[in-house]
Parts: structure tokens; C-alpha cells; sequence
């Protein structure tokens, strides 16, 4: 654990170094690349860090510079930790759109670490986050059975290599002409869903799996709660476009979420949910570190919708990681490598990155035992699909469900 961390105290000033300022700052300090709109100069940020940090403490953005090349603000942070990843705080969120629930990309990821874990495999393709679930013994490769995963995201990179096979079907719900992934993390979250094994890249949980990528979210990682709306309707419908016939999404993946959501939204999941779909969401980000204190985001908390909670190598909640009478599992998501856009590889972490671990076990589950009622939050049988999960969870912290933890750490 600690040869995770990466200490670096120092700060350097911005004019130092006025031209490529990602690439000299990514390995040392934290840049926040987010959209303009979302970020206030001087707002209040709060750390949400992997890898064991301490306590989280508020942060000041000191300074906010417009990168004329791209047009993506940079903020200069300071910080006494590495990895560290902020987001706004959910007050920030004012306004009728959501956004990616997830730290915004950065450049470099995390670092990896030398500790040998029982859990692990020697596979290069499996990155340790599925090995986690699956506890070393990958099969997600040795069912062909077609199930279908929605991922209402940013879009998918739809030619990546460690994708493109996979990818059956793709629509803009925004009004846009294309769902290819111009942003990253809708790409990185299809990566853990389904990326192929072909002995290059990343494999997926269902390496077999048929990705919808249903884009709902704009290339700077917000959206309007309506396309998210247009985009469950269009993932209970499939590409045929008529609902109840076999091309139905059977999952639907929403690493996304905001502190609340126009009803409209519910009434679509309840939809969804109805209709037997799965459907699966990022707990947030917006953790205090504080199992007892709950923070509340959306989709996620509806009901009907399986809330993950992200974990790190050594199974501890992220203090990044929302907790609450809605967390249901938990799912690697702290230095998590996937697909990214432009055929690339990155590391991200968030509760975005669990998200998807859960949307590929369920569909990985629906390919094994055949489709099973979706259930619900307090099943623990093994006839429902969230029975399922929650039976064979690995429980952490207190014993039995916790509001940090859910059920637990989801197994394969
Ligand atoms: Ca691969
Ligand atoms: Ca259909
Ligand atoms: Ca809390
Ligand atoms: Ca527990």
C-alpha cells in the first residue's frame, strides 16, 4: 500500500513553465481539467484521493488559467499528496445537468505497486481490478452468450481495437450525429465492461459481451438530465427501436450522476427496471471519508438501481467513495487501467471505474445462469440477480451490509 503514494511537496509556479503544462505537471502535481462551466475560480474543492490518503481536507483553487490551446481550463492545485484527484463539491452542482461521476481524467494515473497480492493472476491482459472480482481465476472469456450492456456515458472510442468487435450498436441522445467517445470515460468505463481478449490492451469482464454505447453526456463530461432520460428509453428499446424483443439492453452502466434529478429521470428507471433491465450506477464521488455521514447522488439512489462504491487494492472504501442507505456493492476503483479514446490506455480512478466492474459481472452472471429477475436492494437469494451479487459478496468492514461497503465487494 504505501508504495502507492507518491509524496511530493513541493510547488512550483505556473509561469515557469507557460507552454505544455499537462506534461510537466502530471507527474508531480495535480491538474484539474474540467469544464469551464462547471468550475468556480476560488470554489471550494475536496480532495478525493486513492490510495490510503489521509482524512480529506478542503482545498483552495488558486489559480485558473485558460489553455488557449484546447480551450480546457487547467487548475493549479496545491497538494502535499500523490495520487490525489479533486471533483467540485456536489454544491457545485447547482443546475438541471449531471455530470461524469468520476475525478476528471488527468494525465499519468497512479502509479502501480510492488505488493503481491493472493489475488493475482500473471495474465498482462486482466488489470488487477477484475482479478480482484474474480479472485484470480478469469472465465469472463469462456461464455459466448449474448447479453447486452448499455453504457450511457461520453460515448465510445467506436474503433478502438480492444472494443471495436464488441460494439454492436451506437447512438447519440443528445442531438449530436456521432457516439464516439471524444472525452475518455465513457471509453475507460467500456474497457472494464467488455474489452476483448486478444491478448493485447485490457480484457473486460464479459469479454463477449454487446456494448450499446448510448451517448448522453457532452465531450466535456456534463449533460442534460433529459438526453439521460432519451437514453434509457433508447437502451430499453434497443437498436430494432420497439421495446420487449430480444435486442433490449439486458444492463444498463451510469457512471454519472448529480445531488438530484428531475423526476422524469425516476420515472425512466422505474421503466427500465420494469421491463427486467439491470440496471447499475456509480455511487459518486463526493465521500467525506466518514461512513456515518451520508452523501446522496442520482441515479444511484433510486431504489431500483444497483449503487457501487469503489474499493483499492487492499479493499478499503475510497474516501472518495459516497456512503448511504442506498450503497448496495462495492468494486475496484482506485488506479483502474482501461481503454481510453483515440485507441489509448489510461488509469482513472472513481467510483465510475467500479461501476462498470458490477454492469460486466451482470452480464457475465446473465451469460452464465441465464436471465433472472433483477430483484431487489434486500434480496439475498440466489434467484435474483441483486440476490445474487449480494450472496456472494465479500464482506467488508462491519460485519453484514454497511452503509461504506453495501453487501460488500462483488465476487465473479
Ligand atoms: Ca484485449
Ligand atoms: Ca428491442
Ligand atoms: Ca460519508
Ligand atoms: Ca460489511
Amino acid at each position: 500500500m504505501g508504495n502507492e503514494r507518491r509524496v511530493c511537496g513541493q510547488v512550483r509556479r505556473r509561469h515557469r513553465c507557460a507552454c505544455s503544462l499537462g506534461e510537466v505537471y502530471s507527474k508531480r502535481y495535480l491538474v484539474l481539467i474540467a469544464d469551464p462551466k462547471f468550475i468556480r475560480s476560488g470554489a471550494d474543492v475536496a480532495p478525493q484521493g486513492g490510495g490510503g490518503l489521509s482524512p480529506p481536507h478542503p482545498l483552495q483553487v488558486k489559480k485558473l488559467r485558460r489553455k488557449s490551446s484546447t480551450g480546457l481550463m487547467l487548475l493549479l492545485l496545491l497538494v502535499a499528496a500523490f495520487p490525489i484527484v479533486v471533483s467540485v463539491t456536489a454544491a457545485d452542482r447547482h443546475d438541471g445537468s449531471f455530470v461524469l461521476v468520476g475525478p476528471p481524467p488527468w494525465v499519468g494515473g497512479g502509479g502501480d505497486d510492488d505488493t503481491t497480492y493472493p489475488w493475482q493472476d500473471d495474465d498482462p491482459e486482466t488489470p488487477w481490478g477484475i482479478e480482484r472480482v474474480f479472485n484470480g481465476q478469469y472465465y469472463g472469456d469462456q461464455y459466448t452468450t449474448s447479453v447486452q450492456v448499455a453504457i450511457l456515458d461520453t460515448g465510445v472510442d467506436l474503433d478502438h481495437p480492444d472494443l471495436a468487435a464488441n460494439i454492436v450498436w451506437a447512438v447519440d441522445a443528445t442531438g449530436g450525429r456521432s457516439a464516439d467517445d471524444k472525452n475518455g470515460h465513457g471509453t475507460h468505463c467500456a474497457g472494464t465492461i467488455g474489452a476483448v481478449r486478444d491478448n493485447a490492451g485490457v480484457v473486460g469482464m464479459y469479454a463477449n459481451v454487446e456494448i450499446y454505447a448510448i451517448k448522453v453526456l457532452g465531450n466535456g463530461g456534463r449533460g442534460d438530465w433529459a438526453d439521460l432520460v432519451n437514453g434509457i428509453y433508447l437502451a430499453c428499446q434497443g437498436p430494432d427501436g420497439v421495446e420487449g424483443t430480444a435486442d433490449d439492453a439486458d444492463v444498463i452502466s451510469m457512471s454519472l450522476g448529480g445531488s438530484s434529478a428531475p423526476q422524469e429521470v425516476h420515472d425512466a428507471i422505474i421503466h427500465a427496471y420494469n421491463l427486467g433491465i439491470v440496471i447499475v450506477a456509480a455511487a459518486g464521488n463526493e465521500g467525506d471519508g466518514d461512513a456515518s455521514t451520508d452523501e446522496i447522488s442520482y441515479p444511484a439512489a433510486y431504489p431500483e438501481v444497483i449503487a457501487v462504491g469503489a474499493t483499492d487494492k487492499d479493499d478499503t472504501i475510497a474516501s472518495f467513495s459516497n456512503s448511504g442507505p442506498y450503497i448496495e456493492v462495492a468494486a475496484p476503483g482506485v488506479n483502474i487501467y482501461s481503454t481510453y479514446k483515440g485507441g489509448g490506455y489510461d488509469t482513472l480512478s472513481g467510483t465510475s471505474m467500479a461501476c462498470p466492474h458490477v454492469a460486466g459481472l451482470v452480464a457475465l452472471i446473465i451469460a452464465v445462469h441465464g436471465k433472472m429477475p433483477v430483484g431487489t436492494f434486500d434480496d439475498t437469494g440466489q434467484e435474483t440477480v441483486r440476490g445474487y451479487l449480494h450472496s456472494t459478496a465479500l464482506d467488508l468492514g462491519p460485519s453484514g451490509w454497511d452503509p461504506a461497503y453495501g453487501y460488500g465487494l462483488v465476487q465473479a
